[in-house]
């Protein structure tokens, strides 16, 4: 069923192609009516239109707060066109019906975006965008609600077809128009939530704007989407691709772990880069260029990094990009590159190439979530690290000052492994990278193991590992997983300690003659 529109109402903050609509709709034979700003941009294009006042009988007020929260709107968008009694409310109080509704919001999200003190935020809370919005879209059945300069097109071309909307495009925008009032108020709802002086996460509403759709999630019988929250802040949501294939479920995912890994290193103080294979690290190294950081990195498993993620700290260079293209890589990710870089990497055309004009802040509050059975389980981010512990050595031997720079590195990337992790490291690289096992000792070996192949891949003797420091994500319940540690050849090791073994664990690294660190800050990522 076709509702032929005779009247619209048109109040609109984002008036981009709103002249055209306008103008549209006015030769349709569609009566406009118009809020202060929006009547002011259509009737100075001489298209005639009428003001929210001459229809509600009363002035706009109170800095525009209220403008459109009257019965005559509120009655125009909610009679049931074919209700006798609805029907005779708007006889008795002169009630015109309201077709087409078209209102974009204050914008609340740009406001805290742009760092807003507290009353002009509260000022950009939209009250009577939302009450229309939400009327016309439960009308659905009479009245048609936009609330995206996108949908005119169709909306134009709907109307010149047919004088209306047919049925199924206005349910649609109808469940479009409820997904926007409720981001919307889940924008202002995370704002309070960390806003007020005492957080109280409890009172928080999650939401995401669906960005994409993608070709298959985790694997290719899944349905997956890529939701954005509306937070401004550098990273993968808001990166800017460059080149290449369309990024999948699982690029996504592995980038953003890549990418928050590096932001954990100020570009200032070092060149950082992370190779990433299905979220874990498989290489990470530091250094004053980023051409050997890269080297370095991708030497500590150079198998696994084939088909992985490289994300650096710094502006990418000619001479990195060079060496990074020579090795099947999906995605690159960094905040900046050359012109020259960019060139490089254009030669392979699958290549992703993400900037994202920055780094990710590792300090930032923020919330992850993750789904299980009937619920969301929700946790303020894992903003902390090293660097926010006091280190307590509790061994007979003290590390050295090139050991404990190479401990905090460590435990740093210790941070971004899946448990339990175990990662040791030399020279300001890993050298081997225990992940996601369920034995401590297992990711100890795993990782001693891996460095033997990795040494024999880079022409050398041994295991890379020899003569190592270790960092383990949380303490060691047995003596076992320390003397595993000792086996691969490491001198020094930082862990969170707290077991009630702890006395055991200390009496083993005594005994093996190396150095041991507690930092009292466990990372588990599961
Ligand atoms: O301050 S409001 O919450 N009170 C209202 O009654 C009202 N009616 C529409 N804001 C209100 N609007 C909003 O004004 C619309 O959602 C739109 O964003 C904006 C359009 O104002 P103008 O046409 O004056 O530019």
């Amino acid at each position: 069923a076709v509702v032929k529109i005779e009247r619209a109402l048109l109040s609109v903050f984002d008036k981009t192609g709103m002249v055209e609509l306008a103008q549209a709709l006015h030769d349709g034979g569609v009566e406009l009516v118009s809020t202060g700003g929006t009547h002011k941009l259509i009737a100075g294009q001489n298209i005639p239109v009428r003001e929210i006042s001459d229809l509600t009988g009363f002035p706009e007020m109170m800095d525009g707060r209220v403008k459109t929260l009257h019965p005559k709107v509120h009655g125009g968008l909610l009679s049931v066109r074919d209700n006798p009694e609805h029907q005779g409310a708007m006889t008795a109080h002169a009630i015109a019906p309201i077709d087409l509704v078209v209102v974009n919001l204050y914008p609340f999200e740009q406001t805290i975006a742009r760092g807003a003190g507290y009353d002009e935020t509260i000022e950009n809370i939209d009250i009577g965008g939302p009450a229309m919005i939400r009327s016309a879209a439960k009308n659905h059945a009479h009245v048609t609600v936009v609330v995206d300069p996108d949908d005119y097109p169709a909306l134009i071309a709907a109307i010149a077809e047919t004088g209306g909307v047919p049925y199924p495009m206005r349910q649609k925008l109808a469940a479009k128009a409820y997904a926007r009032t409720a981001n919307y108020d889940a924008a202002i709802s995370n704002w309070f939530a960390t806003t007020l002086e005492t957080p109280d996460l409890g009172w928080r509403s999650f939401s995401g704007r669906l960005r994409e759709v993608m070709r298959y999630g985790e694997n290719p019988h899944q349905w997956a989407g890529f939701y954005t929250t509306g937070e401004n802040r550098p990273g993968v949501a808001t990166a800017n691709q460059v080149q290449g294939k369309t990024l999948s479920y699982n690029n996504i995912n592995d980038t953003d772990a890549a990418f928050e890994l590096v932001s954990e290193f100020d570009p200032a103080a070092t060149a950082a880069v992370a190779i990433i294979k299905h979220a874990n690290p498989c290489g990470v190294a530091l250094a004053d260029d980023l051409l050997t950081a890269y080297r370095n990195a991708l030497r500590t498993d150079p198998v696994s990094a084939f088909g992985g993620i490289v994300a650096t700290n710094r502006e990418i260079d000619a001479e990195t990009a060079t060496e990074i293209v020579k090795v099947f890589t999906e995605v690159i990710v960094a905040p900046a590159a050359t012109a020259e870089a960019i060139e490089i990497i254009a030669a392979k055309k699958n290549l992703r190439l993400l900037l994202t004009g920055g780094l990710a802040d590792p300090r930032a509050a923020g919330l992850t979530v993750r789904s299980v059975a009937g619920g969301l389980l929700v946790q303020s981010r894992d903003n902390r690290s090293v660097e926010d512990c006091e280190l307590k050595v509790v061994t007979q031997r003290q590390p050295t000052q090139a050991e404990l720079a190479d401990m905090r590195l460590a435990a740093k990337v210790a941070k971004h492994v899946k448990s339990n992790a175990i990662i040791y490291v030399k020279d300001g690289a890993t050298v081997g990278i225990g992940a996601g096992q369920m034995s401590r000792v297992d990711s100890a070996r795993v990782a001693h193991r891996k460095s033997i192949d990795a040494a024999e891949a880079a022409g050398l003797e041994g295991a890379l590992t020899k003569g190592s420091v270790v960092a383990s994500d949380a303490f060691f319940p047995f003596a076992d997983g320390l003397e595993a540690l000792v086996e691969a050849g490491a001198t020094a090791v930082i862990q969170p300690g707290g077991s009630i073994r702890d006395d055991e664990v200390i009496a083993a690294a005594d005994a093996a003659g190396i150095a041991m660190v507690f930092t009292g800050m466990r990372h588990f990522r599961h």
